[in-house]
């Protein structure tokens, strides 16, 4: 049993990798092919490959401070002669892009275990957090945990119809708001019924406006402090929802949530529907906070964990071909 078991676990991590692998070969075409085509079609590495390599990065949507800060450090290495091949720079590129996706952890969760976790997943409108809570629930329920999802965005009832679906079929619990009802009255009441089943973990689904930004940020303050009163510690992970595929501009609307929704991760979500999720790096690394999970489509498994070295690694993994 046992040893099936660890088996089953090595055969489920390459059918991940090749799903990862396969969402990102847009993105893959759009960066890697495109260096690999400028790095082995020439004889001789030169000022020209740079200016080169710099238009692709941008052009992969890396954004201004990813590109510079790798271009600067892949001049300055060819420069001192230490990239001196096109294997050394296409190296040295995936190096430097793979150090931009280590951000360290916002804090180490060393506290003692609590009776039950409170998640709670922001983002603005249609970034997929619906979606993301459907696929997290069916997850961890997956993974033996007691899950209860706590639908709080009251202004889309057909979204919490769909997620109904989800839910019930990976056999967590639901408790959803009525339309118009308060956020915050309902997340009340989903903690009260995590408390009462003994639930592992309680996500919550928040909407992504209100009637002006600002009262969502308000809403979601209030929701914290409601999830602190009822329960230790509450919330014990705040994750960010962004859609890759809004590239720069969804950055900078993830910022605003930076600043006040104690974001604690970050979720990528639609990695599969765009030739730009190089963002990815530009979000690593503008926000500096990890990316805990990444969407790679639109059904219930389509929710992985996300690693920096199988991130990279899906992309550069296959060899150059010969130009
Ligand atoms: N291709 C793709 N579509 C996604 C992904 N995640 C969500 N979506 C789609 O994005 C749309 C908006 O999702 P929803 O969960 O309602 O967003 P919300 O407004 O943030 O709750 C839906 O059509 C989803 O099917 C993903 O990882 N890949
Ligand atoms: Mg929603």
């Amino acid at each position: 049993m046992f040893f099936r078991k660890s088996e089953e676990t090595s055969e489920k991590k390459a059918g991940l990798f090749q799903r990862m692998k396969q969402a990102l070969g847009a993105t893959k075409d759009n960066l890697v092919k495109r260096i690999d085509a400028v790095l082995f079609s020439r004889t001789t590495l030169d000022e020209m490959t740079l200016d080169e390599l710099e238009e692709i990065l941008l052009g992969a949507d890396l954004g201004i401070r990813v590109t510079n800060r790798v271009m600067e450090q892949i001049r300055d290495q060819y420069k001192k002669l230490e990239i001196r091949s096109a294997d050394e720079m296409r190296a040295a590129i995936r190096k430097l892009l793979l150090e931009t996706l280590e951000t360290r952890a916002v804090s180490e969760n060393t506290s003692a275990p609590v009776p039950v976790e409170v998640w709670m997943i922001v983002g603005v409108n249609g970034t997929g957090k619906t979606t993301t809570v459907g696929k997290l629930a069916a997850r961890l329920a997956q993974d033996g945990k007691k899950v209860l999802v706590c639908a709080a965005d009251p202004f889309r009832p057909a979204a919490i119809e769909q997620l109904a679906v989800w839910v019930e079929r990976s056999g967590a619990a639901l408790v959803k708001s009525k339309t118009g009802s308060d956020p915050s009255a309902v997340l009340h009441d989903a903690l009260a019924a995590a408390t009462a089943r003994e639930s592992n973990i309680v996500i919550v689904d928040t909407a992504g406006r209100l009637h002006t930004r600002s009262n969502l940020m308000l809403e979601l303050e209030k929701m914290r402090r409601v999830a602190g009163r009822k329960i230790p510690g509450a919330p014990h992970e705040v994750l960010l929802v962004i859609d890759a595929t809004t590239g720069q501009n969804g950055l900078a609307q993830a910022r605003e949530f930076m600043k006040s929704a104690g974001v604690t991760g970050l979720i990528v979500t639609k990695l599969d529907g765009t030739a730009k999720g190089g963002v990815l790096f530009s979000i690593c690394q503008d926000l500096g906070i990890p990316v805990r999970y990444i969407g790679v489509g639109e059904s219930l498994e389509d929710l992985l964990e996300f690693s920096p070295d199988a991130f990279v690694d899906s992309l550069f993994s296959e060899a150059p071909m010969a130009h």
